[in-house]
């Protein structure tokens, strides 16, 4: 059979059918085409690489191992050309044209089941190369297979329905695929464009790229280098250029694993934290790979909400290139990936932590509020969350923190809870009636000063079996210490209290003798089950229901202070005055608590008691 002059075949019926559904399912995606034919040129490339090890006679053996893209706006065309094995007349026929080629049938099926517009999954079985006639009016693939003795030939097809092959003199190794371009995709011949969506999806390709001969790849796939081998330069290059960046980076993990998965994965924190400089919440920007070419930019589920400040790259040999947010496989398999990367990082903090102590507190300072939303939010990782949540407390200098495992382990052995106070600042909570009684007993009391905090250690509820407990919550129990001379007796607390609760009415739930007072008169606690004093203020500055209810509080007077002692013998006296300094120190105590909503009463009756002093 000659085959000098051109032949021409019909497409079987499945490869009409593929072209249809590649043609009208991606057509939303039609860029992709660019990514596919690089993909194919870097794995010809690839195998001729192999090829040179184990064949002695390669033809033009001289070539570079490179792939050559070149666009021509005049005539609408843009080229893929690379070195690598070629395809001989026999394997252009069978690469294309029938339907035994392994991966078309699973392709088909795939695309049935609900893969359509998953323009990853034409990679997947080998049959990218059909992307082309999205965009192509003509396709011509011109190939010179590695083997000497072998002719080349030219491949050409509008995709209607056949094609031809004859044979070409004067090819170089390797494949040509040159694409005359519909004129409403005429965008593809420009070389902006094309160095766009090259960039975007064949940075990391290992062969050279040159558009229109010049280079475009000069970034390496650092995460699939040894560690050993990379220096901080490097890392730092890799960082700017994958987060469009211009920090260097706060914090690196470069990892490895084989099992479950494998994984290859390089994740940076970056020096600040964006959210609270009041930017916009960031989006997931840990980028999934499968052997260098980008699956998906921002993929949702890879990583958990509350690790979107991480930057990087995760490569992953095991994810089919038709990765799908539907099929439940899949779904499975992103989680798995999610769980065994968030472990890893979890790890390295934890690490981190012990050993390079003032570089993860700075990181904590910046980025700790994403471990707390973590911690609160997410159960499977909350144990060690929680272990990396860093606070300042009553026994810390102001601006050093504390575990709370350190704390926990300087608990005498009666404290069974851990305390903590929620305020604005160390002065503000410091100087407060709250922490007296814990101070006078030796109780350590965590201090939290962001608006989460209630949130948060409201959700984590217990650290190490211990409860977390709000010091300034009428619960919280406190062990009795010797009571100093010239108390007010019991007897006469009692009738002092009575009188507070007779006068203050329907404003406290209930009056009572302080067990945690030593110097102020009195303190308010809240005495609401479900809503704290920060709560409420937020509902309130959200104007929520239910903030403006009159709040639940207890007021707990000190029997020892001499502002009560006076009280007691002025209540029997000059009663109406007394009623008067009984809603004095109920809006005190209120103030102190944050919970005074309106001041102006306070101040007129303030005057009041000023009149007669
Ligand atoms: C995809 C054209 C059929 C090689 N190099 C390159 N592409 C390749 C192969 N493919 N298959 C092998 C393909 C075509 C037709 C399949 Br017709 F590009 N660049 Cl070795």
């Amino acid at each position: 059979m000659s085959t000098a002059t051109p032949q021409k075949f019909e497409f079987q019926a499945e490869i009409k059918q593929l072209l249809d559904i590649v043609i009208h399912s991606l057509y939303t995606e039609k860029e992709i085409f660019v990514r596919e034919l690089v993909s194919n040129a870097s794995d010809a490339l690839e195998k001729l690489r192999h090829t040179q090890i184990t064949e002695k006679e390669i033809f033009d053996d001289k070539l570079e191992l490179e792939i050559n893209v070149t666009t021509d706006d005049k005539a609408k065309t843009i080229t893929i050309q690379d070195f690598g094995i070629g395809m001989t007349r026999a394997e252009l026929v069978e690469n294309l044209g029938t339907i035994a080629h392994s991966g078309s049938k699973q392709f088909l099926k795939a695309m049935g089941e609900g893969g359509a517009k998953n323009s990853n999954l034409i990679g997947q079985f080998g049959v990218g190369f059909y992307s082309a006639f999205m965009v192509a009016k003509s396709v011509k693939v011109y190939s010179h297979s590695w083997r000497g003795a072998e002719q080349g030939h030219v491949w050409s097809s509008d995709g209607s329905g056949s094609y031809e092959i004859e044979e070409s003199d004067g090819q170089r190794r390797g494949s040509k695929i040159v694409i005359e371009l519909k004129d409403d995709c005429a965008d593809y011949a420009s070389d902006w464009k094309i160095k766009e969506i090259v960039e975007r999806y064949s940075a990391f390709v290992s062969f050279p790229i040159n558009l229109n001969g010049k280079r475009i790849n000069t970034i390496q796939a650092l995460w699939l280098r040894s560690k050993n081998e990379i220096k901080d330069e490097e890392y730092t290059e890799f960082y700017k250029f994958q987060s469009h960046a211009h920090d260097d980076p706060r914090l690196r993990l470069h990892f490895s694993a084989d099992a479950p998965l494998s994984i290859n994965a390089l994740l940076f924190v970056p020096k600040d934290n964006t959210e609270k400089l009041g930017f916009s919440r960031l989006e997931a920007s840990v980028a999934l790979y499968c052997r260098k070419v980008l699956i998906d930019s921002k993929p949702k589920d890879l990583l958990p909400e509350w690790l979107r400040f991480l930057k990087g790259v995760v490569d992953s040999e095991d994810l089919p290139l038709n990765i799908s947010r539907e099929t439940m496989q899949d779904k499975a398999l992103i989680a798995k990936l999610n769980t065994v990367i968030t472990k890893r990082l979890l790890k390295f903090l934890e690490e981190e932590a012990k050993n390079r102590v003032d570089a993860y507190n700075e990181f904590y300072a910046e980025f700790g509020i994403f471990l707390k939303e973590g911690a609160a939010m997410d159960y499977t990782h909350k144990d060690s969350l929680v272990k990396l949540l860093r606070f300042e407390s009553s026994l810390t200098e102001k601006g050093k923190t504390t575990s709370l495992a350190d704390y926990v382990s300087r608990m005498g052995s009666e404290q069974k809870e851990i305390y903590y106070l929620v305020g604005p600042n160390r002065a503000a909570l410091e100087s407060g009636p709250y922490l007296e009684g814990f101070k006078a007993r030796n109780l350590e009391v965590v201090f939290c000063y962001e608006p989460v905090d209630e949130y948060v250690m409201g959700n984590v509820r217990e650290f190490d079996s211990k409860k977390l407990t709000a010091a300034d919550h009428a619960d919280v129990k406190l062990s009795d210490i010797p009571k100093p001379e010239g108390a007010l007796s019991e007897d006469d607390t009692k009738k002092l209290t009575s009188f507070l609760k007779e006068s203050l009415g329907a404003r406290v739930e209930e009056v009572k003798a302080s067990d945690r007072l030593v110097d102020s008169p009195a303190l308010a606690v809240n005495a609401d089950k479900f809503m704290s004093p920060q709560m409420r203020r937020m509902m309130k500055a959200m104007k929520k229901d239910g903030a403006d209810e009159p709040v639940k509080v207890n007021l707990e007077i000190n029997p020892r202070s001499a502002v009560m002692k006076r009280l007691f013998e002025t209540h029997t006296t000059t009663p109406d005055r007394a009623k008067l300094v009984a809603e004095q120190i109920l809006d005190n105590a209120l103030i102190s608590a944050g919970l005074l909503d309106d001041a102006n009463p306070m101040v007129a009756r303030l005057y009041k008691l000023l009149e007669t002093a």
